[in-house]
Formats: structure tokens, C-alpha cells, sequence
């Protein structure tokens, strides 16, 4: 059921007096009022490209799960993520904030404090206003902790905790980074305090030499690497950056998602009873891929085929939970890819060997990293047993609408000034007769951008500077989507008014910059 006009005008004149930080436990609309406030799941892949999926033409690998929520629910085929890497695209699904509008938000260290600054106003903190139990469980890789760096045996705040999240079972940096440890609400989960753990950065030279690292003891390791990801060995596979002690805390690759899926399940089953969001950021298909055994050689294209056969498994488990404990139709799922594919990410795992036809992009160019298509435009699939009319969506989506659509969808009041680039799509979400997508889509590539309206995109030129493209508007391209959605043809000589009118509206966009 929709919400009534009373139901917002309540929701809005109780959260107004007080001040929108503190818990608003008596605006919580009493049940005999309660809007409809279905449960919510955002998935979030890694490194999950446009073309890695079944429905969308995948070779060498099924997915039946993931297939049955793209053709059961909603498919944005111009869905996007808002940048070609990990840390700003979720800086900005949970901020609504372009990543460029705050320095530091590139792909974060292992030792990298908190990322989000203390205050800013954040999805699951807009989503808890509302009511609802919030949880995050899998990759953070947003930081952790106070400046200079997250104080590993001891208290791990700020963190999700501090960020609108009740409760949070994540790994802290990425797969292929140390520690390789979960971390649960405040704390290094399972750590023994006479094994401390001790993180250095991955700039330093090897702080312990007498340890072995994937240098020094590279034959012994059962995943060799081809770049970077030689420093500190676990599990047999060579990390980025360096890491001793806190054995006890310390997980097995093969575990990972396994451990993330069960845990997403637990809490679910403690939760049903509430309105929950959960943010499910899965390790799929994040190098090193190292899927459990019972998944290993279940693709016909080594570990990253497994590793989305994995993923697969996990989404349907998932399901299966919210099916087991009778909430399915009361949940809307979402799912989502932080970037475009990679193939070789820095191991030699047999991805580029064992490819065979498969297109990880689809027929977009490039992947993960890229300005082009195949950066950011990935799958984007909503689910909604019952509500969601099946179907395709040729409108513009991004992730970091995410905050201010479902805001919007649970009649929860956005404070001013948050979620500054973030629109309010939930009719379109919903499949809404003659709902519309996001008037334009800015996607963000290191120091890169692609701008694109309509079916026009202008894409920046390589090392640009702090100030991309400011000065070289000369060294723009120009592509039309329609006709070339496969970006092979640069129009930006043919059609330079285009450029202009595009470059200008770019660069308000833009501004402030590099805050
Ligand atoms: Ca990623």
C-alpha cells in the first residue's frame, strides 16, 4: 500500500522536532499508522561486469538464481554504478554524494581510518529514522577507526556502528589486502589478545624479514600472483600490504562468502520481525578468487567463473532465507555491482586463459578502472515478490540514488543538504507508469569522467589533472550510445558543439571539486 498524505505529513512534522541525529524513537509511526515499509536488501558484487551473468549472456557459467531475480524482477540495462573502483562507489551508495566531492576517497590502504566523515548523513542512518534494523555484513573497504589508523586490537571506531548501522560483520579493507580478518560491530572478531594483530602500510618494505612474503617464499604459494600482492602471505596466497599476529582471527578465502551468506541469514532470521535493511557486500568476484571447494571447477573458466557460481549460490541462499521465514513478499531486493569485470587483477588464477567466449563486459568497452561503459555499467536488477512488475527499464539508474530513492520509497524525510547527488527514482524503482530515470549520469574513473545524457556521453582524456578536462576540452570524445553502445566510433571532431554544450555542463557538475 501506498503511503497516505497523512502517513508523510506525520512522518515529516515528527521527525522536524527533533533534532534529526538522535534516535527518534517516538516518531517511529505507531503500528495502528505504519506505512508500508518493506524489508530491504541491497547485494552489492565486486567486480561483477555487465556481461557476467547468465541473463545477460554469460558463456562458461551459470547462474539460475541471479537469472530468476533479473527475469522475476525489475532490469536496468542502463544501470550504473558511480565509479570504476571499489571505495567511491560505496562512499557514494551510502552517502549520495559524488566520491570526487571529498579527497581521499580512491581506493583505501589497509591501515586507512574511517573514510566518511563523523556527521554526514548515511543511507542505513536515514533507513534506522525510518524504523527499520540495519545491518551491513561483507566488504567495507571504507576504513576504520580514528586517524592515524584503525587501532586493530582494540576498539574499531568510528565505523559502521558510527554510520546508521546496528550491526555489522565485515571484513575491513578488500580480500586481497591484510588483514584478513572480520571484524564484528566494534571489534577484531575471534582475535586472542596475548596474538595481537599488527598492520602496516603497503608502502613500507617487509617490517619483519625474518616472515616469509610472496617474494621471498613464492613457490610455496598456491595462488602466484602476477603483480603486486607479493608482501605478506595468508592462506597461501600473497597480500598487499603487511600483516602479523592475530592468527586465531583469520579466515580462509574458501570460507569467505560462505561465512558472509550464513551470517546475512542469522541476522535476518533475528530480525523478521522488523523492517530490516541489509547491505550485503559480497567478496564475489574480488581477487583472489578462491571460491570454496565444493564451487571449484563448476565453471568452464577457472576461478572467476566459479567465483560467480558462488555468488550465484549466495543470492539464492539468501532468497531462501527470506522464503523459509515468510518474508519474501514483503522484502525488496536489489542487486548490484561495485564495477565493472577485471580479469587479471594481480594473481594468476586462470581468468584471462580460460575466458573461452565469454564477454565480462558484454558489448560494452572496457571494465573495471575505465571511464567507458564497461566501468560502471553493470548489473542492476529489483526484486519485489508481487509489487515489481517484471520487466526491463531502458532509464537511467545509479547506485548512488540508492539513499534518496529509498528514503523516498519508505516515506522517510532526507535532511537538508544530505544526498547531494542522489535522486529520488523509487516510482521508477517500482516500475511506475511513466516514471523516468536520472536526467544524466556522471561515472568516475580515478581522475577520469564520462558524462553522459540522453544517448550522448562525452568521456575525458587520460591525465587530466586535479582539474579534469578543464583546459583540454579539445581532448574530450564524444559517443552516441544509440547508435554505438559499444563506444568504437569518437564523434567529438564531427559534432564539437555537442562537446561544448556537454563539457560546460560537466564541469558545474564538478564544482566543488576535490573539497
Ligand atoms: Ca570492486
Amino acid at each position: 500500500m501506498p503511503l497516505s498524505q497523512n502517513d508523510i505529513l506525520m512522518s515529516r512534522n515528527c521527525t522536524s522536532l527533533f533534532l534529526w541525529c538522535v534516535p527518534l524513537i517516538v516518531c517511529v509511526a505507531p503500528m495502528s499508522l505504519a506505512v508500508e515499509k518493506p524489508n530491504i536488501i541491497v547485494i552489492m558484487a565486486d567486480d561483477v561486469g555487465y556481461g557476467d551473468l547468465g541473463v545477460l549472456g554469460a558463456k562458461g557459467v551459470e547462474t539460475p538464481h541471479l537469472d530468476k531475480l533479473a527475469l522475476e524482477g525489475r532490469r536496468f540495462v542502463n544501470g550504473y554504478c558511480s565509479a570504476a573502483t571499489c571505495t567511491p562507489t560505496r562512499f557514494s551508495l551510502l552517502t549520495g554524494m559524488h566520491a570526487f566531492r571529498q579527497r581521499g576517497t580512491g581506493i583505501a590502504p589497509p591501515n586507512a581510518p574511517a573514510i566518511i566523515k563523523p556527521g554526514t548523513v548515511t543511507m542505513p542512518a536515514v533507513l534506522r529514522n525510518a524504523g527499520y534494523k540495519t545491518a551491513v555484513v561483507g566488504k567495507w573497504h571504507l576504513g576504520l577507526g580514528n586517524p592515524p589508523k584503525p587501532d586493530w586490537n582494540g576498539e574499531l571506531k568510528p565505523g559502521p556502528l558510527e554510520l546508521g548501522f546496528d550491526y555489522c560483520f565485515i571484513y575491513p579493507s578488500t580480500n586481497d589486502r591484510v588483514p584478513s580478518v572480520y571484524v564484528e560491530n566494534h571489534r577484531v572478531r575471534n582475535l586472542d589478545p596475548n596474538d595481537p594483530l599488527d598492520v602496516r602500510g603497503q608502502e613500507l618494505s617487509n617490517p619483519w624479514p625474518d616472515v616469509p612474503t610472496g617474494v621471498t617464499h613464492r613457490d610455496t604459494l598456491k595462488m602466484d600472483w602476477s603483480n603486486g600482492h607479493n608482501q605478506t602471505i595468508h592462506n597461501g596466497i600473497g597480500r598487499i600490504g603487511w600483516a602479523l599476529g592475530g592468527k586465531n582471527a583469520l579466515w580462509r578465502d574458501e570460507d569467505l562468502a560462505t561465512t558472509l551468506t550464513e551470517k546475512c541469514g542469522e541476522w535476518i532470521k533475528a530480525n523478521k520481525n522488523a523492517p530490516f535493511f541489509l547491505f550485503y557486500a559480497s567478496p564475489n568476484v574480488h581477487v583472489p578468487r578462491m571460491p570454496h571447494e565444493r564451487f571449484q571447477g563448476k565453471s568452464s573458466m577457472s576461478y572467476r567463473g566459479d567465483s560467480l557460481v558462488e555468488l550465484d549460490w549466495c543470492v539464492g541462499n539468501i532468497l531462501e532465507t527470506l522464503r523459509e521465514e515468510n518474508v519474501l513478499e514483503n522484502t525488496l531486493v536489489i542487486f548490484t555491482s561495485d564495477n565493472g569485470p577485471v580479469l587479471d587483477d594481480g594473481y594468476k588464477d586462470g581468468a584471462v586463459e580460460k575466458l573461452g567466449d565469454h564477454k565480462p563486459s558484454g558489448i560494452l568497452r572496457g571494465g573495471k578502472y575505465s571511464p567507458y561503459e564497461g566501468g560502471t555499467r553493470i548489473p542492476f536488477f529489483a526484486y519485489w515478490k508481487g509489487k515489481i512488475v517484471p520487466g526491463i527499464s531502458e532509464e537511467i539508474m545509479n547506485t548512488i540514488d540508492l539513499p534518496a530513492t529509498l528514503a523516498a520509497l519508505v516515506g522517510e524525510r532526507v535532511p537538508e543538504g544530505a544526498f547531494p547527488d542522489s535522486f529520488a527514482l523509487n516510482d521508477e524503482l517500482l516500475g511506475i507508469s511513466g516514471a523516468k530515470g536520472r536526467p544524466f549520469n556522471i561515472n568516475e574513473a580515478s581522475m577520469r569522467f564520462g558524462f553522459r545524457k540522453d544517448h550522448w556521453k562525452i568521456v575525458s582524456p587520460p591525465n587530466a589533472g586535479q582539474t579534469p578536462g578543464r583546459n583540454d576540452r579539445a581532448r574530450y570524445e564524444l559517443f552516441n550510445l544509440a547508435a554505438d553502445p559499444s563506444e568504437t566510433t569518437d564523434l567529438a571532431k564531427q559534432d564539437p558543439e555537442r562537446v561544448k554544450t556537454m563539457f560546460e555542463e560537466l564541469q558545474k557538475h564538478l564544482v566543488p571539486f576535490g573539497r
